[in-house]
């Protein structure tokens, strides 16, 4: 697994190449502000090594996804959204919607969010 991909933008945001609202540092992760927000909170926690997918980062078996729904819940709670409810999702593939393939939690909240997701 490359650890960085030239031509990825999360990868240059995570390397400090390309400008972010950067709410939250980790080791190994990051989390910033949606450029396009939509809820009152709404952040992207991604990991600073390049995985495409949700399903790559699970099968690689380093637990970052588990960093990633720690990290949500503590931005959630920052942001003043853990109690009432929040949404953290994983677009994966073209199909979900995934536009950008460097593996990036949204965490969504602070408006009631509707299901079934359009
Ligand atoms: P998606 O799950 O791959 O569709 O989400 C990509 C998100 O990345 C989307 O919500 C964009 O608004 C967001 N984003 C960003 O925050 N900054 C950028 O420079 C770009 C996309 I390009």
């Amino acid at each position: 697994m490359a650890v960085s991909e030239p031509d990825c933008l999360f990868c240059k945001i995570a390397a400090g190449k390309v400008p972010a609202d950067i709410v939250r540092e980790g080791e190994r992760t990051l989390a910033f502000r949606d450029i396009n927000p939509q809820a009152p909170v709404h952040v992207l926690i991604i990991p600073r090594d390049h995985y495409p997918t949700a399903a790559a980062a699970g099968a690689a078996g380093e637990g970052l996804l588990d960093e990633i729904a720690r990290e949500a819940h503590e931005i959630a709670e920052a942001g003043g959204v853990a109690e009432g409810g929040y949404r953290l999702v994983f677009n994966t593939g073209a199909d979900a919607g995934q536009t950008v393939f460097h593996l990036h939690g949204h965490v969504l909240g602070g408006r009631g969010l509707e299901w079934p997701p359009g």
